[in-house]
């Protein structure tokens, strides 16, 4: 069977190929040494992967194919239906998209379903943000004069969920969020989306089979659905999330394996939707004396993904486990429940939690894991949901097996909750009137060469972290600010570039700069990283620069910024790197987004503006960079943040 599969498998990495974090690579040798496949070895043996997949050039949308073409090979070069290697490159990447922007759509909508049934008093949340609540409401042109808490709050979710209802006009949160500069491109191609479902449903029927056969309209139909994804997703989410659970501010939290507590139960929240987890938090702190009761120390939250992220920047709960390495949180064999909700979730985990005492818990009715227990989670019923969990954990704390517990050591202390809001209460202690222009006079004078975004996941393929901590090294020794959001904000932690530690990366600029303003937070020094939270609240480096720009009066495309996804594995960056650039953003991809195929779908996306035919960059003014060599990568970054600092006259 061994040698069966060495054919098979090719090459199978050492775990010191396969990550730079030690205790990874002493977690993965802990599994191998006990059998135990991760996403990892599945990774070594799906290596060779298909080259028409890879290239956008396999199309499965009827029943003629699959149809597998070569464009410039002896191959054929259609699809039985006449479509051609530009169509199926697009219409391929148009499909990536709709994946990304429904996934991030629907966690917001049901955030917003949510805060309506607080507003109704019939979910077992509080408006914890009432300040959040009201500029909302404001913003949205609702009116807040005499209205009660719930009845703003109720306003506000009925005009949310209308984002996905609405038959004409434009989404509210666009009319809202949106940067009127950039909105006036988009009004202009005509793809400002009416409401995420519409378009949802649009670009579905429009990539079937005998639909749009046109790659540039299928590209702008990919462009649609980054700005369902921005305000649908991210902003949506991001705005009803402050309001149910706070506006994130600068909290302290750990990160690492080691984050594990070996005598208490552990439970660790996977996922993205903070509303169960922020129960099960809640919940662990009210049964905590059930836990002594069991012969265990406490209960202990630990977070893995994004919902780690939004319990984090929120609670300052420990962050345990990006994407990549999520089952490894299992390997310590001291994990009493791995309770998910939507998204990033491997099956994988549920194969790894029967060789241990650990149930995995799936609590939504639409993301099941077979062999997994499901706790059905409604936010009326949010109380009930998280208490059962909880209490299964403790249940569960008797069959651990002592001996199979090995938990690394040695956790980083990081600094995290750099919401917009707390960046300006910072910033606002030198210019209380206008809390952006210490930032702007910063960017202007060069003290700040540009703003990056780092952002994305990690990637079982990829060696972990490595790519986000170089390109955000490289940029930060070249004073450039990194703002950070998901799994890559894992790998920055990881690597000391949330703590004052981490000043030793950045140039001598932005070191003083980082230093004076963490005098003026109450912290040694900011960190290098500013940690943002989790991908939907990507809204919120956006928001920055809309700010930004505003106050400059330029667009968002005239400024030094650039964003940067180096091991991405999801549709979902994708589809948020193309909301960026549809602001007008360049956006640095590490991984293949499986476009080579076709040469006018690439020329598109990665031509300047100065190239010939349509681009990315001409339309919006930010276009896709492909590179997966992260010092490369920051090479490229540096020059685009220089040529737009140059074109500012700054
Ligand atoms: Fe998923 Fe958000 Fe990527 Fe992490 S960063 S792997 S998308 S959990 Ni969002
Ligand atoms: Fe083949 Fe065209 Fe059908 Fe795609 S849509 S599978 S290219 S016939």
């Amino acid at each position: 069977k061994e040698r069966g599969r060495e054919i098979l498998v090719g090459k199978i990495r050492e775990p010191e190929e396969i990550s730079n974090d030690t205790q990874v690579q002493q977690m993965l040798a802990v599994a191998r040494s006990r059998g135990i496949e991760t996403a990892f070895d599945r990774a070594d043996q799906t290596a060779a992967r298909c080259p028409f997949g890879s290239a956008g050039l396999c199309c499965r949308s009827c029943l003629e194919g699959p149809c597998r073409i070569v464009p410039n090979g002896s191959g054929p070069r259609r699809g039985v239906c006449g479509a051609d290697a530009d169509t199926l490159v697009a219409r391929s990447l148009l499909n990536t998209m709709i994946q990304g922007a429904a996934g991030h759509a629907e966690h917001g909508r049901e955030v917003a379903e949510a805060l309506l049934k607080t507003a109704e008093g019939k979910a077992p949340y509080v408006i914890r943000d009432v300040g959040k609540l009201m500029r909302v409401a404001k913003g949205l042109n609702l009116e807040t004069e005499g209205k009660s808490i719930n009845e703003v709050a109720k306003a506000v979710a009925l005009a949310a969920l209308e984002d996905f209802q609405k038959h004409e006009g434009v989404m509210n949160w666009i009319e809202y969020r949106g940067h009127q500069k950039s909105r006036e491109i988009w009004d202009k191609l005509g793809i400002t989306p009416v409401n995420a479902h519409l378009e949802i449903a649009k670009a579905v029927t429009r990539n079937a089979m005998g639909g749009d056969a046109d790659p540039l309209n299928l590209l702008l139909g990919s462009v649609t659905m980054g700005l369902v994804d921005g305000y649908s997703g991210l902003h949506l989410s991001s705005d009803l999330q402050d309001i149910l659970f706070g506006t994130p501010k600068a909290v302290k939290f750990n990160y690492s394996l080691a984050v594990l507590d070996e005598k208490k139960i552990n439970i660790a929240v996977h996922g993205h939707i903070p509303l169960l987890s922020e129960k099960i938090v809640e919940w662990a702190q009210i049964l905590e004396h059930k836990a002594l009761t069991v012969g265990a120390e406490g209960i202990n939250i630990v977070g893995v993904c994004c919902t780690g992220n939004e319990l984090l920047m929120r609670q300052g709960v420990h962050a345990a486990s990006s994407f990549s390495s999520q089952e490894l949180v299992i390997v310590t064999g001291a994990l009493e429940a791995m309770v998910v909700d939507i998204q990033c979730i491997m099956p994988g985990i549920q194969q790894v939690a029967e060789c241990y005492h650990t149930e995995i818990i799936t609590t939504m009715p639409h993301v099941k894991i077979p062999g997994a227990t499901h706790v059905n989670f409604e936010p009326e019923y949010a109380d009930d949901a998280a208490r059962e969990i909880v209490e299964r954990a403790i249940r569960n704390f008797a069959k651990r097996d002592q001996a199979k517990v090995v938990i690394p050591t040695g956790a980083v202390e990081a600094h995290a909750g750099f919401s917009v809001e707390q960046i300006c209460e910072v910033t606002a202690k030198i210019n209380a009137d206008k809390p952006l222009q210490p930032l702007i006079d910063a960017i202007k004078d060069g003290t700040i060469r540009g703003v990056a975004a780092v952002i994305g996941c990690t990637n079982p393929r990829e060696p972990q972290d490595i790519g986000n901590v170089t390109v955000a090294r490289e940029l930060l020794k070249n004073n450039v600010l990194i703002v950070t959001t998901g799994c890559a904000a894992h790998s920055l932690a990881k690597y000391r570039l949330m703590n004052e530690d981490g000043l030793e990366a950045c140039g001598d600029s932005l070191k003083a700069m980082l230093l004076q303003l963490g005098q003026l937070a109450g912290l040694p020094a900011l960190p290098p990283a500013l940690h943002m939270g989790s991908c939907v609240d990507n809204s919120r480096p956006l928001d920055l620069l809309s700010a930004i720009a505003d106050e400059l009066d330029v667009p968002i495309s005239s400024l030094p910024a650039v964003g940067s996804c180096p091991e991405t594995h999801s549709p979902k960056a994708l589809t948020i790197g193309t909301y960026f650039m549809a602001h007008g953003v360049d956006v640095h991809v590490g991984v293949d987004p499986q476009i080579s195929g076709s040469n006018l779908v690439a020329r598109t996306l990665t031509g300047s503006r100065e190239d010939q035919g349509i681009t990315m960059d001409g339309l919006f003014g930010g276009k896709l960079i492909v590179e997966s060599d992260p010092v490369r990568a920051a090479a490229i970054l540096l020059e685009r943040i220089d040529m737009k600092r140059e074109a500012l006259g700054i």
